[in-house]
């Protein structure tokens, strides 16, 4: 089975905006902002949405940069989760039901409360390179296996 999932993060010049995430799949972890697409939505409308709900901001552009495919041993389930970059929105960040926000500089991302991926493709996030990849977890989410590769995204 095959779900898209999206996640947001903003990032300015030094810093990016991470979500505590209060609830929910992954919770206790700093993530981006994202979610299921809801019936017949696009997936940038999705990433809209989401980061609306979780964090209060509009956004009116946004920069695919990353495509990973999330799967856990012995599951059928695949999460194709389509990441962007924000690097401008309207309003301020708010702590919502779901996500408590904080801004990190981008030399202090906390990497040991994260899902154990981000460490490996937040440097290409960083660093505007575009990449695709998957990542298969045992059940206690620890990666057992990986792609990664940099990637020229349309
Ligand atoms: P709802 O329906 O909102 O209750 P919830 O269980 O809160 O669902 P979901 O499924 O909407 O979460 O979104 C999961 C979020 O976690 C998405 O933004 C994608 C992100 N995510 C999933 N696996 C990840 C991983 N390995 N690394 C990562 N983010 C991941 O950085």
């Amino acid at each position: 089975m095959h779900k898209l999932l999206t996640l947001c993060i903003i990032h300015q010049r030094y810093h990016v905006l991470l979500g505590m995430k209060k609830r929910g799949f992954g919770a206790g972890k700093w993530n981006g902002f994202g979610g299921k697409l809801n019936q017949g939505e696009s997936i940038e409308n999705a990433a809209k949405r989401e980061l609306w709900e979780e964090v209060g901001v509009t956004v009116d552009k946004l920069k695919k940069i990353g495509i990973l495919d999330f799967s856990w041993q012995g599951k059928t389930e695949i999460l194709e989760t389509h990441i962007f970059k924000v690097t401008q929105f309207r309003g301020s960040p708010v702590e919502s039901e779901e996500m408590r926000p904080e801004w990190f500089h981008v030399n202090d991302i906390p990497f040991s409360v994260m899902w154990p991926d981000d460490i490996l493709w937040m440097p290409m996030f960083i660093f505007d390179q575009k990449f695709k990849g998957k990542f298969i977890f045992d059940n206690d989410n620890n990666i057992i296996d990986h792609e990664l590769m940099t990637y020229e995204i349309q």
